[in-house]
């Protein structure tokens, strides 16, 4: 059983350097122990939810998670890129980092955004640069990952993306109309008949002007979206509001925490009730709902109430269940043979254990809580291995902890009788995931601790750190988890999913049948002039474009079709265009458009940013803007 460190070096002496280091005055940090109630192990000990972690000399395992050169990972990693508004591709276990997949925000190496079909999904999904990703959910059938897509949420926003899992690109944004705060994203199980967007900040409905000052008219709604079409089909508004949320297995229930029941706005008031609540909706007795017209419709989509007073609540077959569970819960998550839903306190040190089946057997949903094992100070996230264990992010305690499902639910509640071993990780882990734990059968090895603070791990880049993704293996019950690998990461990963390489099969070539535009070949080549527009359709191949120069006028609005006519793999161009703000990048056999108005004349250098053969620097073509007169 992994220890922690009694003390910050592990020497049992006075720790008081590493605190004055840490500028955190020691009798703060005691008072913060004591409130705490773990004086005794103070390792990650904080100021509850604010202070600061103390380092802790930890010993890496020794598994063997290297990756020879030349040789691939098993898995990839999906990891959301927060603020970034992007996703990045890990490989598991090496943890290096293989892609970057722009969503929110605007890239150049993928040209995202500057073409006019990336700029056109932009603008659709509200015209925004930047976005809040959190929560990367691939898509499954028969609860396995299916290799079609992966959904993430922006919750700065009120939006949902997909990205095709076919070309690691995204191809779709929508903005949720009812939805300020679109955090939690899921898939509803086995087969990913919708994508929710979990709605977390509460505004009026509509968010039009009306009601500003009367918090009690605030509502949030839980909206399922198409995954084929990423239309809203249908909202549900419900009282307090929502945070995470996690799918049943069966296509029945849908799950999402509220930490807000008290419908406060501040701080004080949403943490002025001894409980919340985990909502269990009911998606068959919702879509009966929708289909027999029982709804309103606000900024064209239905409204199903949800609300605990509504008349669709009323009776025995209510559409959203309101369970209590302890203060101001986190993350909610359903195991792998769907039977329990997991919800995380977050200001209290328990999990709550729901069994999904007695939610159709019991009057009162709370009969439906069958365990609440008390886990350790910060309980954030719950995943799984497959073998009946569940693991939990102790933001507070700086820790992971395992323990057994089975024997919290046969254990006294409030004890800590179901854990098996926790073992730190540095510092405050926000999410932790392992490999396929959203699928029915997780494979039991890998875990990412996705930590927000990484303080003293690594090499100083400034005031601002790399957070830490902390590789741990969990495939061995006997030698206990095992701390493999630091790695640091731009901010700020919230959420992962971890996926076998078997379960995807990405293009290495476009098909040119998947694309809107028509490719243009060496006899495609032309220039076409009509009334102040120029389009230009052209190749590009190593080393060159389709025209050596192209003239047009100032003030023409100019549109470029490129295609890269390559058809073997790895070999990238792009169409930068000098002061121009433009960067176009093509793949083999893909067809890009790009439209500008040529508004400065001059001599303009088009070349080719991707660095694809010897003769690569000269791989370029004039644009000759001709002044108006
Ligand atoms: S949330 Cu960030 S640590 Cu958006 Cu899933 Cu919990
Ligand atoms: Cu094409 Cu460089
Ligand atoms: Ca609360």
């Amino acid at each position: 059983m992994a220890q922690r460190q009694p003390t910050a070096d592990g020497d049992g002496e006075d720790d008081g350097f590493w605190l004055a280091e840490l500028g955190v005055d020691r009798r703060d940090f005691m008072k913060a122990g004591a409130a705490t109630g773990i004086v005794g192990s103070m390792a990650g000990c904080t100021d509850l939810l604010n202070g600061e972690p103390e380092p802790a000399a930890e010993a890496p395992g020794d598994v063997d998670h290297s990756v020879p050169p030349g040789e691939h990972d098993e898995y990839y990693a999906f990891l959301s890129g927060g603020h970034s508004g992007e996703v990045r591709v890990y490989g598991v276990p090496s943890m290096r980092n293989l892609m970057r997949i722009p969503v929110f925000n605007i890239e150049g190496a993928r040209g995202w955004g500057y073409d006019d079909e990336s700029r056109e999904i932009l603008e659709e999904g509200g015209g925004y640069t930047w976005g809040d990703a959190h929560h990367p959910r691939p898509s499954q059938t028969d609860n396995e990952y299916d290799g079609r897509w992966l959904f993430i949420n922006d919750k700065a926003n009120g939006r949902l993306a997909r990205i095709s899992l076919k070309y690691f690109e995204t191809d779709a944004i929508v903005d949720l109309p009812n939805q300020q705060g679109t955090h939690g994203s899921c898939a509803l199980l086995p087969d990913t008949k919708y994508i929710f967007g979990v709605g977390e900040f509460r505004v009026p409905m509509p968010n039009d002007g009306r009601d500003l000052d009367d918090p009690d008219e605030y509502t949030s709604v839980l909206s399922a979206v198409d995954p084929e079409t990423m239309n809203p089909v249908f909202d549900v508004k419900v009282d307090g509001n929502m945070d995470n949320g996690d799918s049943g297995k069966e296509g029945r229930w849908f799950f999402a925490t509220d930490y807000n029941s008290e419908g406060g706005i501040n701080e004080e008031e949403m943490t002025r009730s001894d409980t919340d609540y985990l909502k269990a909706f009911d998606l068959p007795a919702i879509e009966e709902a929708v289909e027999n017209g029982e709804y309103e419709e606000v900024n064209d989509i239905p409204v199903v109430d949800g609300t605990k007073d509504s008349p669709l609540n009323d009776g025995d077959n209510p559409i959203v269940r309101y369970i209590d569970v302890p203060t101001n819960p986190h993350g909610s998550s359903v195991d792998p043979d769907g039977n329990y839903v997991i919800a995380s306190g977050k200001l209290d040190n328990t999990c709550t254990v729901i069994e999904i089946d007695r939610l159709d057997e019991v009057d009162d949903p709370n009969d439906a809580i069958v365990a609440q094992p008390e886990v350790g100070m910060g309980p954030l996230h719950t995943r799984y291995d497959g073998r009946g264990h569940a693991y939990t992010s102790l933001f507070v305690d700086s820790q992971v902890v395992k323990w057994d499902i089975e024997q919290a639910i046969e254990a006294e509640d409030r004890t800590d009788d179901a854990v098996i071993e926790k073992i730190d990780v540095h510092y405050n882990p926000g999410h932790l995931i392992a490999s396929q734990s959203f699928t029915s059968d997780p494979r039991g090895d890998w875990l990412i601790s996705l930590n927000k603070l990484s303080m003293d791990r690594f090499l100083p880049v400034g005031p601002v750190h790399p957070v830490n993704d902390q590789l741990i293996y969990i495939g061995d019950d006997d030698e206990g988890m095992q701390l493999v690998k630091d790695t640091p990461t731009y901010p700020e990963p919230h959420d992962a999913a971890i996926v076998h390489k078997d379960n995807i099969e990405p293009e290495q070539v476009y098909d040119p049948d998947d694309l809107e535009l028509d490719p243009v070949g060496p006899q495609d080549t032309e220039v076409v002039r009509e009334d102040g527009r120029v389009h230009i359709k052209m190749y590009n191949q190593r080393n060159e474009f389709g025209f050596e120069d192209v003239t047009v006028q100032e003030g023409d609005e100019v549109t470029i079709t490129t295609t890269n006519i390559e058809t073997s793999q790895n070999i990238v161009h792009s169409l930068a265009i000098p002061q121009y703000d433009i960067n176009v990048k093509t793949a083999p056999q893909e067809t890009r458009e790009v439209t500008f108005t040529a508004d400065k004349p001059g001599v303009y250098w088009m070349y080719c940013a991707y660095f694809c053969s010897a003769l690569h620097l000269e791989m370029r073509s004039r644009l000759l803007v001709e002044p108006e007169d």
